[in-house]
């Protein structure tokens, strides 16, 4: 994995990023860092940015409101405790948002799970599983919705499935007495 601040990016071919990742906080990259992965596998042009929305709720709607011109496709959101993000980036902008809750400090993630899962009839945000799995899968979410409309990386997806499949066939159970 490249080597990164948290407000760099890849272009696409048009020239910016296709999928914003984004997150409440510098201390979420741990979580948030399996989903920038797994994009750059696939090369698909990314950002990454701290956009909190508690301490910095105008930025927030700048980037909300920003994102279909800028030519953003999806928007990966982690956010951990009372996760406000994803629901909010969904409320500023019709571009899709994948939501990941980031374990937190007393509750384990369970609070940021059931923050960005219940958002009320109307705004939906995409949501995953707590921690490293949920940002994977959001990720290949993200490039399964993508994939819909190009070839190439329906193909890579595909690949990545028979891996999966190939590393699981060649699974022994271990020895026991
Ligand atoms: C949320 O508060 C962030 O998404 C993070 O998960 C949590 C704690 O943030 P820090 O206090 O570590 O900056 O906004």
């Amino acid at each position: 994995m490249t080597e990164f601040t948290l407000t760099s990016s890849t272009e696409s071919e048009s020239g910016g990023p296709l999928v914003g990742v984004i997150m409440g906080s510098s201390s979420d990259w741990d979580v948030m860092k399996h989903a920038v992965a797994v994009l750059e596998e696939f090369g698909v042009p990314l950002e990454m940015r701290v956009v909190s929305a508690h301490r910095m709720p105008h930025q927030m709607v700048e980037y909300g409101a920003r994102a279909t011109e800028r030519g953003l496709r999806a928007i990966i959101a982690g956010a951990g405790g009372a996760a406000h993000l994803p629901g909010m980036m969904a409320a500023l902008t019709p571009v899709p948002v994948f939501g990941v809750p980031i374990p937190s400090k007393y509750l384990q993630g369970q609070d940021s799970l059931l923050s960005i899962v219940q958002m009320p009839k109307g705004i939906p945000v995409a949501t995953f599983a707590i921690g490293e799995a949920g940002a994977a899968n959001a990720a290949l979410h993200v490039i399964a919705c993508l994939a819909t409309t190009d070839v190439d990386l329906r193909r890579k997806l595909q690949e990545f499935r028979a891996r999966q499949t190939e590393a699981a066939q060649a699974m022994a159970v271990p020895p026991h007495v």
